[in-house]
């Protein structure tokens, strides 16, 4: 009897020790996206969630502020340079300002189709660049996708610069994007995300983005053309907070390391997937659509962006001709 009682008794130890030790154990991972359910940031960081669940056996808890309930995509980026945020799954534009060898990615007509930019991104050019966020803070860890930009507007049906000309538009918060517009002959304004108040209200005539956004964010309500200008190559660049990241045991930064790189590639392929249904259902809504621009002019409109400020400091400039090189 003496002897049941103390195996039941060890039994309970034993019981509470593990399951107390498990908690203890646990980490919610804290992960910020500025868009909402059903966007390109929100299907990665789904993703990457059930996977690191999953796999960690719930050791890691993932928990998706999306939404911009913990700010703009800058704010996020801000908080995962402190480490009050853990991850973010962003894109390429805001990262201007934190890192200027981003723009490399982000410069205009780049890559002609996602074979190309899947070849540079996941090459060692893009190592290149996810390791140079180091310096800001930053473990680069994949890119996912926005996708090819394309401009929608209010004013009139655009086919080549012409119309482009005085054009009020709102850019994301990036001097490059802003450039490229003002190149474009444009009258651009950075403005974070979200915009449709703004462009209901009329205080801007435009804006540019993936196909996804027209549909997810419901554009085709309140913009009338759109141009597949496919002007930029908008990726996301998921990163962790640095200091947080070289933290954790080795095995389970390989662990969050494989997540987020599968979780990436898992949403490229739906947005592309996606794409052709999201025209069609973007023309049934009523927006009209050019979808064969004159590209040539708009390429010759922004020729000269390479040899500005934005591309001088030496680092970025060697990036951008291996990227140019590589996508001849
Ligand atoms: O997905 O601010 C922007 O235009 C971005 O493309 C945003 O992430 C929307």
């Amino acid at each position: 009897m003496k002897k049941t009682r103390r195996l039941i008794l060890i039994m309970l130890m034993t019981f509470f020790l593990t399951t107390g030790l498990a908690a203890a154990k646990t980490t919610t991972v804290k992960l910020g996206v500025v868009t909402k359910p059903g966007a390109a940031q929100n299907i990665v960081a789904e993703k990457f969630k059930a996977l690191l669940e999953e796999r960690s056996n719930n050791a890691y808890k993932v928990k998706v502020y999306h939404s911009a309930s913990l700010g703009n995509e800058t704010e996020i980026l801000q908080q995962i340079q402190m480490g009050t945020i853990h991850m973010g799954v962003i894109t390429g534009g805001p990262f201007d300002t934190f890192d200027p060898i981003v723009r490399v990615i982000n410069y205009p007509f780049l890559f002609k189709d996602h074979a190309q930019a899947d070849a540079v991104l996941d090459g060692p050019l893009g190592d290149e660049i996810l390791k140079s966020l180091e310096t800001s803070g930053f473990k680069g860890l994949a890119f996912s996708e926005n996708g090819f930009r394309n401009l929608t507007n209010n004013r009139s049906a655009v086919t080549g610069p012409d119309q482009v000309n005085g054009l009020k538009i709102r850019v994301m918060s990036s001097a490059l994007h802003k450039a490229i517009w003002q190149s474009l002959g444009a009258n651009p304004t950075p403005m974070p995300w979200p915009i449709y108040t703004e462009l209901e209200q009329g205080v801007i005539d435009g804006q540019e983005n993936p196909l996804w956004v027209m549909e997810v964010y419901k554009f085709y309500e309140i913009q009338k053309y759109m141009t597949l200008t496919r002007h930029v190559y908008s990726p996301h660049i998921n990163v962790a907070s640095l200091n947080w990241f070289n933290k954790l045991p080795a095995a389970d930064r390989a662990m969050i390391e494989a997540a987020i790189k599968e979780a990436a590639e898992f949403q490229r392929r739906d947005n592309r997937d996606k794409n052709a249904g999201r025209l069609a259902l973007l023309k049934e809504k009523g927006m009209q659509v050019v979808e064969t621009p004159d590209v040539a002019a708009f390429r010759s409109k922004v020729a000269g962006l390479k040899g500005m400020d934005l591309y001088s400091d030496p680092k970025v400039q060697t990036l951008l001709v291996k990227i140019l090189d590589a996508v001849k």
